[in-house]
Parts: structure tokens; sequence; C-alpha cells
């Protein structure tokens, strides 16, 4: 409890700007009374670092960034007998969950083959659950055809990926015959995104996206890979993007080369236990921070956390 006390002391009171003083706070870490804290205690440090890093870089674009290892940034010394995993991934290069754009979800569903006339009752079926209205598409299903079931269609994004199991043919291609999530399921939660909303940072893109992007847009194989640009960096810029794309996409999905969302895993082992966190780290806007004063740079602040399951 202590440790989460501390962590939520960070996150609220003039963070960015106690950041070097807390991390040499953190220098002098001792040995912690429980797994619990141990973890608390090292995300901590994790999240003081990418608060600096943020600090120093202009933006986050990949985790090849110090961003991706902010324990090792931070260089603490820790326990010998502590052993963990932090994972980062970028949310940001994600799809959002309640993206409404019909070709792009024909193709996500058509490369995980399923069949050309599903995947478009999938996709009408999926739109009708979100949108605000009651109307059926032709292959969709409203609160109408859900009625039997003794629920009503949401008429709003879908707030888990759990909640996609209500939606009609959802069952039938993203479970197996027990009710256990397939492996359809897997590529969906790693395609889209529960937290993020923004534009999808293509420097983070899962490798299904490529292909997503390929079948729905004509986008060419090798128009994403860095090398195609003669960049300084080893990642892909808005300039590059605008390149890639050239007008292709549809207006709705936008596309950055930035990094707005940040999802932390923190395993911390002793034996055969594990103890897990999980949190989204999110930065409210994405504005240039003014020249000369680097304190306005927006900072990346904790927007959930969990312990020992995963998000859902
Ligand atoms: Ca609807």
């Amino acid at each position: 409890m202590l440790a989460m006390i501390a962590l939520l002391s960070i996150l609220t009171i003039s963070f960015l700007n106690r950041v070097s003083a807390r991390m040499e706070e953190l220098n002098t870490l001792r040995p912690p009374e429980s797994m619990r804290d141990q973890a608390y205690s090292l995300l901590a440090i994790a999240i003081a670092g990418i608060a600096e890093i943020n600090e120093l870089e202009s933006e986050f674009h990949s985790t090849a960034q110090a961003w991706g290892d902010p324990i090792a940034y931070a260089a603490i010394e820790l326990p010998p007998e502590l052993h963990y995993t932090l994972t980062i991934r970028d949310e940001s290069g994600k799809l959002p969950l309640n993206i409404t754009d019909k070709p792009l979800l024909n193709a996500f569903f058509e490369t995980l083959e399923i069949p050309e006339i599903a995947a478009d009752a999938l996709s009408d079926a999926w739109l009708d659950w979100m949108d605000a209205d009651e109307d059926v598409r032709i292959n969709g299903a409203e609160s109408i055809s859900y009625q039997e079931n003794g629920y009503k269609s949401a008429n709003a994004p879908p707030q888990s990926f759990q909640e996609l199991r209500l939606i009609q043919g959802f069952d039938e291609w993203f479970m197996d015959a027990s009710g256990v999530p397939n492996e359809r399921y897997q590529m969906l939660t790693e395609t889209f995104s529960l937290f993020h909303t923004g534009p999808v940072n293509m420097n983070s893109i899962h490798p299904s996206l490529k292909t997503i992007l390929q079948h729905a847009y004509g986008l060419r194989a090798d128009a994403l890979e860095v090398s195609t640009f003669s960049t300084r960096d080893p990642w892909l810029t808005d300039q590059d993007l605008k390149t890639a794309f050239n007008g292709t996409l549809p207006q709705e999905i936008k596309v950055s080369s930035i990094a707005t969302t940040l999802h932390l895993s923190l395993d911390v082992k002793r034996g055969t236990q594990v103890f897990r966190i999980e949190c989204i780290l999110k930065k409210n806007n994405t504005s240039a921070p003014t020249k000369g004063n680097a304190s306005s740079k927006s900072a990346f602040q904790l927007h959930t956390i969990c312990e020992n399951r995963s998000f859902q």
C-alpha cells in the first residue's frame, strides 16, 4: 500500500518537476517487504524514467528509443535477488476499437481467413453495435436481433473485448466450440486497442495491420519500410507517411509517427511465483513544446492499472 501511495504521489504532485529528486530517492531502494511492493517500486522507477526521457526527447516514435527500457535508463542499483521482466508496447500502434471504416474491418476479417460474405456480415453487425441508431444494415443486427438473448445493441463503442462476444456472428469466428477465445481473437486484441483512440503510430503497427492496409487500400508491401526513406533516424516521420499513403486512406483513418499511449506489463518473479502489474500511460495531447519552455510539453499520465490479470 505504501508503494501505491508513493506512485500516486509521483503522478499527482508536480510530477515532472520532481522526477530527478524522486529518482535519487529510489537510488536508496531497499529490499521491499513483498512482491507487490517490489512491483510498485519498480513501476514507479519505470514511470519516472519515461517522464524524464519524455522531457529530453522531442517525441516518442519507436521502442528503439530509451523509453523502451526506462529501468535500464534510470541506472538504479537494484537488489540482486530481484527478478523482473518489463515489457513496454506502444498501444498507439493499434487501431481504435471504435473504428468505423467498413473496408478496413472487412480486410481485417478476411486476413483472418473468414470468407468474404461472413466478413461483410461481421462488419455490418460490428458497425450496427456501435452506431447510435437502430437501423439494421443489410447483413447487420440491432436490438431486435438480440431480443431473444435478453439484451440490446449497445449503440456505443465496445468497452471491452469481452463485449464483442455479444455481437452477432462473433462467437462463431472468434471462439472455439467450448467458448474459449481462439487465435483470431488473439489477433484481434493485438490489432485493436481498448485505450487508444487517436492517430495510429505507423512505427509500431502489428505486421497484420500492414497486410490489412495492403488489402484494403492497395498499400505497397514496402511502403512502410524505414529503408524506403532517407531518414536520419530508424523510424518513419509524418512526412514519410504522407509519401507512403499519398491520399489513399479515408479521412476517418488517422495515422501518425508518434507514440501517445503506452502499455506497460511488469512481472516480478520469486521462484515459481509471479506478481504482474499492467498499466496504460496516455498523453492527453501531443502539442509541441513552446520554444525555450520545455515544461510546457505534455506528460504521460496513468490512465488504467490492474494486478495479476490482463486487460479484457
Ligand atoms: Ca446501432
